[in-house]
């Protein structure tokens, strides 16, 4: 069927009509309408729009036209992060301008932007790559360096040697560099930090209760990293130092077996003075380094060497134990070494069974929880591998006796566990030919024994065996034993899926997956602390081997500088003595140089600008020199949303009292992978100024939505270098920007992360919808609305709403969908429910409820109208569906309280065109009324 409305024109008018009315302009100080600030991340001016720029704008926009609707003084602004990499390195390609290439695309992206109908305020649109921006990021870095919060060391940072650059640790993906995909470099310079590790607790403590989706606060959490434990000494034999490790679990000190060093280690160069096998030790390091932080931290195979004639002692069991280097410790996190329990840590136990390093375990795990009356007995878990089928033997009790379980027993006093097992395993299998593999230590578990009725408390043997030969003999069960379960073998997958029973699954998981218990438990082998709580015991053994509290943060500082040009330059300038000033508030903004060769050289760019050497020694004089790096883009999009407010103002960042009434921001609405860096930047940032008396609250968000990923028609992430981009001008031409709108508003759950393929039949399917709606105007009518529409638009109307808060907009248009049917069942649309019904559509379909809107005779904008307030009559509870018949014959029904009289129901009847098409005309002769069930009108 053809298109039902040209989309273009209307389209046009109404944007045209938006502008003409200052729709989306927000005046920041209007004292009347509540306050919503709706934030969406600002756009990088990469030049031409895409389907996710639109994803994040013009769905968000549904939100901010209904917050209208519903009266609110609704922020929704938007601006440009305009400096960064991708201008300089297209600068470097095309020998372009960086500021004209840039701005260019800035000036393309608004056109486009528009013609999503997105509602943004353009008069407070901000560019951080404005003189008059920058100025007050410099201001503002000024602060933190005079609060002792910018600092400069060395250190080592990643280099990529093809873009000449430092990276942050989270711009190297694999090892590479994450924009062109060259191997990166270690290199040791003095950078710029901000020192986000203070704020560490504080940014995980204020996290708790904001009403943030948990996955956006785990992944805080977590990059956060907070570790409880101890810092603990190891003296060295013979010798002065001592190996202090960073332990989370000092309850586990009498299993260390050995301490591991990191191959970067400052006491190994010590060390290698009386080792004997230097040579090998110094090979195994060099080999190390060329790996990265992330390749060592991979569950790869373990490498490690001994450093032969040097031992460590363990301080509480005094053994003297060996020192090992190996790559799995990690020089920056902790102390850069481990005292190693292989009993109780995953990657000791893959490195000790490597090395053949003694295993001890220190853990007796318990499974269950204590029952009342419970009783006490040993017991063996046998867990039996036929390494031919590589089947493991299971017994099934049935669900009414504890279900799969591994081969359980009694062990009698002074038995030895691994008979128990073979005797246990003959009595209840037959099985003859059996071979012990190997025994765990101590387990206890807590459980009701279906079988026996009892509540029990037993000590836990495992043991592992192999099954020789198949011979077997008939079961030698007593009497009562016979027929409660049968013998099956499965494989391992499946007996870790069916063997519920936690205890057994604790022995399969050490002997078959062999996985070493990491959990807490009862202490053995621990001297004097042995049968004490492993966690209640932590404090008191830190303190027995002299060892200290310590809290430890994956989190590192903010490595702030950048040997790039186009981005805001560090405001600091450095006296003859090398000691950094920072440049006084009157030379701000700090200017970029423009006499610059910004061709990568390996030294910053900066450096060749006779300008800014210039600038430098005719303000501060001879021997004073500029800093060279520019400010990493995340520190100007750190606060860009204060500077919406008053973007003008040239007094301060933000104005005082808007800030106040404006912030914290109401919603914030951004993609996931910003959860960590610019979401974390943000806070630290913001409090940080919180400190300095600079803003007005503690946290900068108070809710923040996370929208889902779009991907490719063939289900891959849309990418230019998978050649599967949706160009989302094609299908605005083809469909208008209402039906693209639309499109991505139902694709999925907007707040969420799930991620949705493009169907490419999707949008056209959305244009077939407004089509319909713009037919459906054609029936329109003068009738009254029946109490049962004015009901179902009533719900509707509620159910969107209710739907946009969460941001689920794919619900609410299928509320939306279904109402629609509805309206189409009717031969004649009342003109109310069509007004009603175009306000509904408004947030989704701007333009073309602009239009309808006109048609039915609207005043000023359909998104300068209210939302439809729902009349709460219609929800009364105790309403039924009341059949209407008219001679007999069921013509419609009505919607009616409980209570309502018999004219009223009349009255709501006649309403219903098969009621009066019946009647033709006449007065019912007589009326039958049951409330709350059927109206009956004889003619
Ligand atoms: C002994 C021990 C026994 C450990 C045990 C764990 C379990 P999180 O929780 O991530 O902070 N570790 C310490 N410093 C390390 C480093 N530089 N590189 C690699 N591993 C390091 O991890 C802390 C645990 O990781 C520490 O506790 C230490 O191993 C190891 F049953 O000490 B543990």
């Amino acid at each position: 069927m053809a298109q039902a409305y040209d989309h273009s024109t209307i389209e046009k008018k109404a944007q045209e009509k938006w502008a003409a009315l200052n729709l989306s302009l927000t005046d920041v100080g209007d004292e009347n309408k509540e306050p919503y600030y709706l934030l969406c991340e600002f756009p990088y001016p990469s030049g031409d729009l895409h389907t996710g720029h639109w994803y994040a704008f013009a769905v968000t926009d549904i939100y901010a036209r209904y917050l209208r609707m519903q009266g609110k003084n609704v922020l929704f602004p938007i601006g440009f992060d305009a400096f960064g990499l991708p201008a300089e390195n297209a600068a470097i390609r095309n020998n372009a301008d960086p500021k004209e290439w840039t701005y260019k695309n800035i000036e393309r992206m608004r056109t486009q932007l528009a013609s999503m109908g997105a509602s943004f305020d353009w008069s407070k649109e901000v560019t951080t790559a404005d003189p008059s921006y920058y100025r007050w990021t410099q201001w503002l870095f000024a602060k933190l360096f005079e609060h002792g919060l910018a600092y400069r060391k060395e250190a080592s940072v990643k280099w990529c040697p093809k873009d000449q650059t430092v990276l942050a640790n989270e711009q190297v993906i694999d090892g590479c560099c994450e924009r062109c995909g060259t191997p990166v470099e270690e290199k040791r310079l003095t950078q710029w930090f901000l020192k986000i590790t203070e704020y560490a607790e504080r940014l995980l403590a204020d996290l708790e209760p904001l009403p943030w989706r948990e996955e956006i606060k785990e992944a805080q959490r977590a990059w956060i990293g907070k570790s409880e434990g101890a810092y603990i000494e190891f003296p060295i034999s013979g010798r002065e130092e001592k190996v202090k490790v960073f332990t989370t679990r000092p309850d586990t000190i009498y299993g260390a077996t050995y301490v591991v060093l990191a191959p970067e280690h400052f006491l190994i160069s010590t060390l290698l003075g009386v080792v004997s096998n230097k040579k090998e030790v110094e090979k195994y390091i060099a080999a190390t380094t060329k790996k990265t932080e992330r390749e060592r931290s991979e569950n790869k195979e373990k490498t490690g060497i001994k450093l032969e004639g040097v031992t460590a002692i363990n301080p509480a069991t005094k053994e003297e134990i060996p020192i090992y280097i190996a790559d799995y410790v990690l020089a920056s996190y902790g102390t850069g070494a481990v005292m190693a329990v292989p009993a109780h840590d995953d990657r000791d136990f893959e490195f000790a069974k490597k090395f053949d390093l003694p295993i001890r375990e220190v853990i007796e795990p318990v499974t269950g929880k204590p029952l009342p009356d419970e009783q006490f007995r040993k017991s063996i878990v046998a867990v039996v591998e036929n390494k031919k089928t590589g089947q493991i033997l299971c017994l099934d009790w049935t669900d009414e006796y504890g279900g799969v379980l591994f081969i359980g027993g009694g062990l009698e006093e002074g038995e030895d566990p691994a008979a128990a097992a073979v005797r246990e395993i003959k009595e209840e299998t037959g099985y003859k030919n059996l071979r012990v593999l190997g025994t765990l230590g101590k387990s206890h578990h807590h459980y009701y024994a279906f079988s026996k009725k009892i509540a029990r408390n037993v000590e836990v043997i495992g043991v592992h065996l192999e099954l020789v030969d198949d011979e077997r003999n008939e079961p030698a069960l007593e009497e009562n034993e016979k027929n409660r379960f049968s013998v099956l073998w499965l494989t391992k997958d499946e007996a870790e899926r069916k063997v519920k029973d936690e205890n057994h699954a604790l022995v399969f998981r050490r002997f078959i997956r062999n996985k070493p218990y990491t959990g807490n438990g009862i202490l053995a082998n621990s001297g004097t602390f042995s049968g004490r709580e492993s966690e209640e015991a932590m404090a008191d053994i830190v303190q027995a081997v002299g060892g200290e509290q310590a809290l430890q943060y994956r989190l590192r500082d903010w490595l702030v500088s950048r040997q790039r040009y186009w981005g805001c330059p560090i405001p600091i300038v450095y006296d003859p003595e090398g000691k950094p000033h920072v440049v006084p508030a009157e030379h701000l903004p700090w200017l970029l140089p423009t006499d610059v060769n910004f061709k990568p050289t390996g030294k910053a760019p900066l450096a060749s600008s006779k300008e800014l050497r210039e600038r430098v020694t005719k303000i501060f004089g001879e021997g004073w020199t500029p800093e060279y790096d520019t400010l990493d883009t995340f520190v100007d999009s750190a606060w860009y949303f204060m500077r919406y407010l008053d973007p003008q103002d040239t007094h301060s960042f933000s104005d005082v009292a808007l800030m106040k009434k404006w912030l914290p921001i109401n919603r914030y609405s951004g993609g996931s992978e910003h959860t960590t860096m610019h979401l974390l930047y943000a806070r630290f940032f913001y409090k940080a100024l919180y400190d300095l008396a600079l803003v007005p609250t503690a946290e900068p968000f108070a809710e923040r939505f996370n929208r889902g990923i779009i991907l490719g028609p063939d289900g891959a992430k849309m990418s230019k270098s998978r050649g599967n981009v949706v160009n989302p001008d094609d299908f605005v031409a083809k469909y208008g920007a209402d039906a693209v709108r639309l499109y991505l508003a139902f694709i999925g759950p907007y707040n969420e992360a799930g991620s949705y393929p493009w169907n490419l039949e999707g949008v056209a399917s959305m244009r077939k919808f407004l089509d319909r709606v713009v037919r459906l105007f054609a029936r329109v009518d003068k009738e009254e609305m029946p109490r049962e529409l004015a009901r179902r638009l009533a719900q509707t109307g509620a159910k969107v709403g209710e739907d946009c808060k969460r941001f689920k907009f794919n619900t609410a248009l299928a509320a939306l969908m279904s109402l629609l049917n509805a309206l189409e069942k009717l031969q004649n649309v009342p003109a109310s429910a069509l007004r009603e019904f175009t306000l509904l559509l408004a947030p989704f379909a701007p333009h073309l409820s602009e239009h309808l809107w006109e048609r039915l005779g609207g005043e000023g904008s359909v998104h300068q109208t209210l939302w439809p307030s729902s009349d709460s009559s219609l929800f009364a509870k105790n309403e039924a569906e009341i059949v209407v018949q008219v001679a007999g014959r069921r013509r419609g029904s009505v919607q009616l309280r409980a209570e309502a009289s018999e004219a009223e129901a009349l009255a709501e009847a006649l309403k219903i065109s098969a009621v009066q098409n019946a009647l033709g005309g006449k007065e019912p002769s007589r009326v039958i009324y049951v409330p709350g069930r059927i109206l009956n009108l004889v003619v």
